[in-house]
């Protein structure tokens, strides 16, 4: 493979989407080939995936039930777009990834490490991102932005203390991988998180 990939993580609200396609662009403009993508998704069948995780729905779902629907649509997502997009060069840009599941179902929902790590090791093959840019943002913050926007899914409809976790997670995994992980302010105002972001984006155009 000889792409680079760079995933987008943090909590609800953070600014990840809203600044994906910027990034994209600043990287097209130094002449990168740039794949964006998200998860769950990013493919097909993987955002059906997706609506289903997402859909508050009638039924409860199981948590190992979301554990399992994730790493479906992320086994989807690496072999029909992630990995042929690296194969060619590009620069994958993914707003969420495996960060999310230790901080969301591991941190959030509890739910048994090693059973996460086995799934972790069967989907991804040792894949790991090149960088992971994280929008770090307090909880309430984050969730006031969120509900500005639309109607809670059903990840959203999770309390304080689930994203409390989610958070905490996140900041250790950055503090425990300081070569991978950059940690952005994402509490501050646009402006003030583009020129974080433009000064890790520079970083990363030394790669090539
Ligand atoms: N999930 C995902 C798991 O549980 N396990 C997994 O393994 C994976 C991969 C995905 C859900 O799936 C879960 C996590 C999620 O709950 P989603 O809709 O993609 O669902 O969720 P988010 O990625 O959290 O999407 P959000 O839209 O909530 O967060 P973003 O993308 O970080 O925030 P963004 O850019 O949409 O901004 C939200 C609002 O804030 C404003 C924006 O204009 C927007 O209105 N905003 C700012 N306002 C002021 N100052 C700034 N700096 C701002 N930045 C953005």
């Amino acid at each position: 493979m000889s792409g680079r990939f760079i995933t987008l993580e943090g909590g609800e609200g953070a600014g990840k989407s809203s600044n994906l396609e910027w990034l994209a662009e600043r990287l097209r403009a130094a002449g990168v080939a740039v794949t964006v993508t998200r998860e769950p998704g990013g493919t097909e069948l993987a955002e059906r995936i997706r609506a289903v995780l997402l859909d508050p729905g009638p039924e409860p779902m199981a948590d190992t039930t979301e554990l399992l629907l994730v790493f479906a649509a992320r086994a989807q997502h690496l072999a029909a777009r992630i990995r042929p997009a690296l194969a060619r060069g590009d620069w994958v840009l993914c707003d969420r990834f495996m960060d999310a599941t230790w901080a969301y179902q591991g941190a959030g929902r509890g739910l048994d490490r090693d059973a996460i790590a086995a799934l972790e090791s069967l989907v991804l093959e040792g894949l790991s991102p090149d960088r992971t840019l994280l929008f770090d943002v307090p909880v309430a913050q984050g969730m006031a932005r969120a509900g500005k926007r639309s109607s809670p899914d059903r990840i959203e409809r999770e309390a304080v203390a689930f994203f409390e976790r989610v958070r905490q997670c996140y900041l250790d995994r950055a503090a425990a991988e300081p070569e991978r992980f950059r940690v952005i302010d994402a509490g501050a105002d646009l402006e003030a998180v583009r020129a974080q972001l433009e000064t890790h984006l520079q970083e990363m155009l030394r790669w090539r």
